[in-house]
């Protein structure tokens, strides 16, 4: 860590270490200060109010607090910087114009869409499904959906007709929007379409509002299908914003776990914009008037804290990107950057390893001179990723912040501050501010020092997701039941002599590929659901570029005849019944999967072989048959 940056940091290393003593020792105090980097209508009385324990589990912060988080987003910046741009858009193709939009004319787009969502008779506490790309329409949807209270759900854009009909259905909403068509490194996608077939499955839905984007020729139907252009114009630019309470929903956003349904991870008010605002504000060091680029995509969650709530909150100019990292050539990043002066890029290793393949020539191209602060989320980042990233995109001057966090955290966890933090590649270090990490063994007993164990958060912070949509006994039996009194992350974690923490990987059913999170059951659910399938078995496999790649093991019907057609049909099935970033990089023919004797997969098994260790599998003795493993070994396909 350069002494300059120390110096100049918002925060230094001995005022890190008595923050982080206050946030856990007085947290009362700690918090109630905090949130006062929020606008709120009714002030709350007591900051934290959560039990981790069965008899009294309950997770409340602020919780007489009235405040609305469109309101801290857009009408409080617009004295003092309504001209300010809140978002500068860049197209997918560099040739196509950009758009840079003000404070003041994020504000009236809102207003009009929220009078939009009224209109159609969206009201307080009802689910609108946004299944857009990147564009500012997304952010503008969102806070629309926060201005009066509406709860939004967004579908990545890149998942299935089938997936989106699943959120579509699970979350009862009665308004979707979209675009015609998306844009991505030069292709087009059909998301209007991918609505038409979703709402064969989906009854309950009455409208689907429709921006242009493309302008593709698509069917509309008649009382359904609203273009949105039109429909706003006639909407007014004023909308009071909504008075909610704290704890009143803010969104649903869907993800993997470990069984094959994915949950609806549900965030509340208060506590996530206090936990995306500080977060915003400390992991970056941002400092007002900065241009901030997290790359993103608003269907997760860090496009969600990072790309529109946390920048918005702390009235910052935030840079959202509809392509890709290697459209039209692997230099496109570092040219948005000196586009735009980018001060601080916020990231994710796969995007990293897959430019640091394509030669450092395209990145000596482009200057990077106003980068400052660099950013990695998603996944663990392997240390010559990093090393790239600090040496070769930041020429050694920017702190690498690599956030450890998850979509039920809300925001970062785990993390260097910069100028605060002495970095160790590969390390996600210390813990934010209110976060308490602990190691415990298979057993639950916490172990200290320096050790090896599943993570674990033993007290609540702001930001932690309060349920999962519908089913609050699944929220309490994932998180809350296995280490008791703990709030269990699913990865495996490190820590080392000096107290710093380092991410291993899921220790659960969930893959991690290109840092989108997957459940190896949902998987494995599509291949079981093609006629030809009679079982199958899904595990991760190291992969150069996405750090996970997708490994299944099937076993067909009897009278099939399994070849390679087959297998590019199963590759196309799982693509349309989850979306493109399912696909699976193998498909093993199995005549029987490795099972013990009261019919359970032994997926420790199968990981080695996806794996390619067959040196280390461990007792086979308890299978019911376990000449099995010997032909899974005999006919692995050999792998470039
Ligand atoms: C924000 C986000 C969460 C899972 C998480 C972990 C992995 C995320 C990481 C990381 C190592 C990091 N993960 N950031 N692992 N170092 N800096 O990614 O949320 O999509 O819910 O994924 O991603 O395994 O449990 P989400």
């Amino acid at each position: 860590m350069p002494a300059e940056w120390a110096a100049s940091a918002l925060i230094d290393e001995a005022r890190y270490f008595e923050m982080y003593r206050r946030s856990v020792e007085e947290p009362e105090s700690f918090w109630t200060e905090e949130a006062k980097r929020l606008d709120w209508i009714k002030p709350f009385t007591k900051a934290k109010n959560t039990s981790f324990y069965e008899d009294d589990f309950g997770i409340r912060w602020f919780e007489d607090g009235t405040l609305n988080l469109s309101a801290n987003c857009l009408d409080r910046h617009l004295a003092t910087r309504g001209d300010d741009i809140a978002i500068i858009w860049e197209p997918d193709s560099p040739t196509e114009p950009n758009r840079k939009i003000t404070y003041r004319d994020l504000h009236a787009e809102v207003c009009r869409f929220a009078n939009l969502l009224k209109s159609k008779g969206i009201k307080r506490g009802e689910r609108v499904t946004i299944y857009l790309p990147m564009v500012p329409e997304a952010a503008v949807a969102m806070l629309a959906c926060a201005r009066i209270g509406a709860i939004h759900s967004i579908v990545f854009a890149g998942f299935s007709p089938d997936a989106l009909a699943g959120r579509i259905t699970d979350c009862d909403s009665r308004l979707v929007v979209t675009t015609d068509e998306g844009l991505r490194g030069g292709r087009r996608v059909p998301l209007k379409a991918n609505v038409d077939e979703a709402l064969k499955q989906c009854s309950g839905v009455e409208t689907v509002i429709v921006l242009k984007r493309t302008g593709a020729d698509i069917p509309m139907e008649e009382g359904r299908d609203f273009d949105w252009a039109s429909a706003v114009a006639e909407q007014s630019t004023d909308c009071p914003p909504e008075e909610m309470n704290a704890e009143d929903p803010l969104f649903i956003l869907y993800t993997s776990g470990s069984t094959g349904k994915p949950k609806g991870v549900l965030h509340t008010t208060g506590g996530y914009a206090v936990w995306a605002s500080l977060t915003h504000q400390y992991v970056f060091d941002y400092r007002p008037g900065q241009i901030y680029w997290c790359a993103a995509d608003v269907g997760w969650v860090t496009g969600h804290s990072y790309v529109v709530y946390g920048p918005l909150a702390n009235g910052a100019t935030t840079v959202m990107f509809e392509g890709v990292p290697n459209y039209p050539d692997p230099s496109r990043f570092w040219q948005i950057v000196d586009k735009y002066e980018v001060e601080i890029f916020y990231g994710a290793p796969t995007a990293l390893r897959a430019l640091m393949r394509e030669g450092d020539e395209w990145v000596h191209r482009t200057s990077r001179k106003s980068l400052r602060v660099l950013g990695s989320v998603g996944e663990p980042i392997n240390p010559e990723a990093w090393e790239w990233y600090h040496k070769v995109i930041g020429e050694g001057r920017c702190p690498i912040v690599d956030t450890w966090w998850q979509t039920e955290t809300g925001g970062a966890m785990i993390t260097p501050l910069p100028g605060a933090t002495p970095l160790k590649p590969g390390s996600a270090s210390r813990p934010m501010f209110g976060v308490q990490p602990a190691l415990v063994d298979n057993d639950g007993n916490v172990i200290e020092g320096a050790a090896d164990g599943c993570l674990v958060i033993t007290d609540s912070w702001p930001g932690q997701m309060r349920t999962v949509w519908g089913d609050h006994e699944r929220f309490f039996q994932t998180y809350f039941s296995t280490f008791k009194g703990t709030y269990f992350t699913g990865d495996g974690c490190r820590r080392d002599e000096d107290g710093y923490y380092w991410i291993t990987g899921r220790i659960d059913d969930v893959i991690n590929v290109s840092g989108h999170r997957m459940g190896t059951a949902e998987i494995e659910s599509a291949l079981v659901a093609h006629p030809k399938v009679a079982e199958a078995a899904v595990v991760g496999m190291p992969h150069e570029i996405k750090g996970q790649g997708i490994y299944a093991f099937v076993t067909c019907n009897a009278e099939v005849d399994p070849d390679d057609a087959l297998r590019k049909e199963l590759v196309q099935w799982v693509r349309q019944e989850i979306g493109p970033i399912a696909t699976p990089d193998v498909i093993q023919f199995a005549p029987g999967l490795p099972k013990t004797r009261s019919g359970k997969i032994m997926r420790r098994i199968l990981r080695k072989i996806g794996e390619n260790d067959m040196s280390n599998l461990g007792d086979t003795s308890t299978l019911a048959d376990p000449s099995v493993v010997d032909n899974l070994i005999a006919n692995r396909p050999q792998l470039a």
